[in-house]
């Protein structure tokens, strides 16, 4: 059973909820704890204690971590964050006293080679923990991160949608670079190949229609999700057909049990600051991060492609048949 730690800026878009109810109806994992990162991580950590609580796993602890990137950037939050989830009450779970950081630190130190790390949002805890702990990045067993881009994102039309840019190393991309350049025994999940994971309508509907507590809280979480989608689109510039429930997140936690979903390729891969040349990024920031794998000695191993039918009937599955 892998020992695994969900690292989440879950609130946001959907689909951080969705990988901690997949983590906690999977029988593969060990569910250690929930750890929250970027903006708001107390309204964060409350989402994640709303959901555990909804399927009955209060069990698990939520820890919360840093909200601001540990380089100048300022995080930056929709405000939407809770709606779906916290709509009938605030949860009687609390998250843990003791931050994440130090929580991480601590149980990585504690039980070297054993801890898997799955991080869905920003990587500042991670690299935090890292700066404070030399031996922590030589300890953690496996960190799979859901980050950067590898082949620029072409759409249908042939229009380049993000050519070097991803939302969680940008967001902080200071502890990117801390990351990237560390021994960890590191798994890339880039954006590219989680946009081939998108949900069909047909396995939306069948969720919808599923009367598990899990599939009741994607229901919800679905249910105002157009208008967030649109109200983020029309914010960064991203046109509003570009549009689908993609399992961005969910991936990456199934990776961590059962690596045979993706290809990997063994690159090497560093974070490179170059200057935006449209600032369309709500993000702003006058620099962006650029993921490039580099004709080095491999770093990691990145996700190349996706058994994308398998993987999201097997979501589907856990939803409609968990808790
Ligand atoms: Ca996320």
């Amino acid at each position: 059973m892998e020992r695994l730690i969900v690292d989440t800026d879950i609130g946001t878009y959907y689909d951080d909820a969705f990988a901690v109810l997949l983590a906690a109806n999977s029988p593969e994992i060990k569910l250690e704890a929930v750890t929250t990162v970027y903006g708001d991580t107390k309204l964060r950590s409350k989402i994640a204690c709303k959901i555990l609580e909804f399927i009955g796993r209060d069990d698990v602890p939520v820890y919360t971590g840093i909200g601001d990137p540990l380089g100048e950037a300022e995080a930056l939050m929709f405000g939407f964050e809770g709606e779906g989830v916290l709509d009938d009450g605030e949860p009687t779970k609390q998250p843990e006293s003791k931050g994440a950081v130090e929580y991480l630190v601590d149980i990585v130190r504690e039980n070297p080679g054993e801890i898997t790390i799955c991080t869905l949002g920003a990587v500042s805890n991670v690299a935090a923990a890292m700066r404070q702990d030399p031996t922590f990045a030589k300890n953690v067993k496996h960190l799979i991160m859901m980050a950067g881009v590898i082949v620029p994102i072409v759409d249908e039309k042939g229009v380049t949608r993000s050519p070097v840019e991803e939302y969680n190393f940008n967001n902080d991309p200071v502890a990117a670079k801390i990351v990237c350049t560390s021994e960890a025994n590191m798994t890339l999940v880039p954006i590219d190949v989680t946009l081939r994971v998108p949900m069909s309508s047909e396995q939306v509907s069948r969720i919808e229609d599923a009367s598990s507590k899990s599939a009741q809280m994607v229901a919800r979480i679905l249910r105002p999700w157009p208008k967030q989608e649109r109200q983020i689109y029309l914010s960064v510039g991203i046109p509003t057909e570009f549009t689908g429930i993609w399992l961005h997140d969910p991936l990456t936690i199934a990776v961590a049990f059962d690596p045979s979903l993706i290809e990997t390729a063994r690159l090497h891969v560093s974070a490179e600051f170059a200057p935006t040349l449209v600032p369309r990024d709500l993000l702003i920031r006058n620099d962006i991060l650029r993921t490039i794998p580099k004709k080095k000695p491999a770093n990691m191993n990145v996700a190349v492609d996706v058994d994308a039918d398998r993987f999201t009937e097997f979501f589907a599955q856990r939803i409609i048949q968990g808790r």
